[in-house]
């Protein structure tokens, strides 16, 4: 059985960047649903039971029937990519990344504002409902990518890369504090971004 991650901090704690309603309700609400959906779709595909998170979503074309694959697409990306949104914010968060991450954001993307430009863009660029996306492979690359949906990058090369910071860019994720303002939200969402926990989840991929 999936479980929502537990949350280091209050609703409240990410004020003013996220507000306390948007954060009981994306927790509370979506994110619960999404993990609720999830497991109620693995009781009906026993054989996914023993399997981790990730290695089901790098490998959906696997699940049979179209209906479950979708089921497990959308509420498996959900439950996942909320795990990580979640994980990777900070009342402490902000600033910008050191150690090996912050080296090779250097070399991938010239410096730490070139990230941030790239995440930004991607986060902007993305019509409608969907995530913008910093990844790394086993070797340590870096790339960013924006996916719709609940779909994330586990989910093309056969988990290839695998996201360690993910910007929510679901109206749910912003829409309460910042209305059609979706650059404002992620202009804010880079002042609690916890980079110790971004380049603990990189040096854990890569052996970095
Ligand atoms: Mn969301």
């Amino acid at each position: 059985m999936f479980k929502q991650i537990e949350l280091k901090y209050d609703f409240n704690a990410l004020e003013p960047h996220i507000d306390t309603l948007t954060m009981e309700t994306h927790y509370g609400k979506h994110h619960a649903g999404y993990t609720n959906n999830l497991n109620q779709a693995i009781d009906k595909s026993p054989n996914l039971a023993s399997k981790s998170i990730e290695e089901i979503l790098s490998d959906l074309d696997s699940i049979e029937d179209p209906s479950l694959r979708t089921a497990i697409r959308n509420n498996g990306g959900g439950f996942y990519n909320h795990n990580l949104y979640f994980a990777i914010l900070s009342p402490d968060g902000g600033g910008e990344p050191t150690g090996k991450l912050a080296d090779q954001i250097n070399r991938d993307f010239g410096s730490f504002n070139d990230l941030k430009d790239k995440l930004t863009a991607a986060a902007l660029g993305q019509f409608g409902s969907g995530w913008s996306w910093l990844s790394t492979d086993s070797a340590g690359n870096l790339k960013v990518s924006a996916t719709p949906n609940q779909d994330n990058p586990l989910m093309e090369n056969g988990g290839k890369w695998t996201p360690i910071l993910g910007i929510d860019v679901w109206e749910h994720a912003y829409y309460l504090k910042y209305k059609n303002l979706r650059a404002d939200y992620v202009k804010a969402f880079f002042n609690v971004v916890n980079w110790a926990e971004v380049a603990a989840r990189y040096g854990s991929l890569t052996n970095k």
